[in-house]
C-alpha cells in the first residue's frame, strides 16, 4: 500500500544510495490538490493553491488567529508521516514555509518539530503529549519568501535524545513520558512557530507550507521494488536513444559481416 502512495503522481520520491545506507525521501508537493499527510493549519480559510508554492501548489492558510501557527498532519491517520519511526528507520523530516503577512511580527521564532502521541487513547485528548525539538532556524518573516527546514529524527535512540524535550497537552498526560512510546507510534507530526514552552501574543497570520517530507532507510525488499520502478521509468525516458544506439551497432555489425564475407570470397 505504501508503495502505491509513494508512486502517486503528486509525490516526489528521491533515493540516495550512499556507501553505508540507502535513504529514501517522500515529499508531498500538493500537486493536483494532493495532501497525503492531511496537512492543516486549522485555519478558517485554507486552500491548496495551484501556484506560488516552492514550486507550484502549496497549502495556504489565512485568517489564522493564534499565538503560534502549528501546521500538522491529520491526527491518527494512517499515512507515510506516522507510525513506528524506529522500525521504519526515519532519519529526518523537512518542510518549506512562507509567511505572507502577520499583524505585528514573526521574528525570533525558531521553528520546532513535535512528534505527538495519543497515549494509546485516541478518543481522549487530555492525556496526549509530544516529544519536541526546537530548531536553530527561525520561521520566515513577511518578504523573506520560502524557507527550508530540516530536522534530524534520532529514531534509533533508545532514550530521549539530547536537545529534545517533552510536553503534556492535558491533565492526564503522563508525568514521565517515555520517548520509546512516541518514537515507535507517532500519531501526528506538528511544527510549532517558536519554542512550545514560550508565551506569545495572538496575531492574525497569513502563511503557507510546501514540500513536507520524510526520509527513511527502506527495507532492502521495498528498495529493490522502487529501484526497479525507477529503472523502468528511466528506460522509458531513454527509449529512443537506446534504440538509436542499437540500430547503429546493428548496422555496424552488419557492415562488418559484409566486409568479412567480401574478404572470405
Ligand atoms: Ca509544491
Ligand atoms: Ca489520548
Ligand atoms: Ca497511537
Amino acid at each position: 500500500m505504501l508503495t502505491r502512495v509513494w508512486l502517486s503522481a503528486s509525490l516526489i520520491l528521491s533515493m540516495g544510495l550512499g556507501p553505508a545506507t540507502a535513504q529514501m525521501t517522500v515529499t508531498e508537493s500538493f500537486t493536483g490538490g494532493s495532501n497525503i499527510g492531511g496537512w492543516t493549519y486549522g485555519a478558517p480559510i485554507q486552500v491548496i493553491e495551484t501556484s506560488g508554492g516552492n514550486p507550484g501548489a502549496f497549502l495556504h492558510a489565512s485568517g489564522l488567529d493564534t499565538f503560534a501557527p502549528m501546521p500538522r498532519t491529520a491526527f491518527n491517520a494512517d499515512n507515510v508521516f506516522h507510525g513506528d519511526f524506529r522500525d521504519r528507520e526515519v532519519t529526518s523530516i523537512g518542510v518549506d514555509l512562507i509567511t505572507i503577512a502577520v499583524d505585528f511580527s514573526a521574528a525570533d521564532r525558531p521553528l520546532s518539530i513535535m512528534l505527538v502521541s495519543d497515549n494509546n487513547t485516541p478518543a481522549n485528548f487530555n492525556d496526549d503529549w509530544a516529544a519536541y525539538h526546537v530548531g536553530d532556524v527561525d520561521v520566515p518573516v513577511p518578504g523573506q519568501g520560502w524557507r527550508h527546514f530540516d530536522f534530524d529524527i534520532p529514531s534509533q535512540s533508545m532514550t530521549l535524545p539530547a536537545g529534545w524535550n517533552t510536553q503534556g497537552f492535558g491533565p492526564g498526560s503522563p508525568t514521565n513520558p517515555n520517548w520509546n512510546d512516541v518514537i515507535t507510534d507517532v500519531d501526528q507530526v506538528r511544527f510549532f512557530y517558536g519554542d512550545p514552552e514560550f508565551f506569545f501574543i495572538f496575531q492574525v497570520w497569513n502563511v503557507g507550507l510546501d514540500n513536507p517530507s520524510i526520509t527513511v532507510v527502506p527495507e532492502p525488499t521495498s528498495l529493490a521494488c522502487l529501484a526497479l520502478a525507477g529503472l523502468a521509468m528511466l528506460r522509458r525516458r531513454l527509449h529512443r536513444p537506446v534504440i538509436r544506439g542499437r540500430q547503429k551497432r546493428l548496422s555496424y555489425s552488419r557492415e562488418t559481416r559484409t566486409n568479412a564475407a567480401a574478404y572470405s570470397t
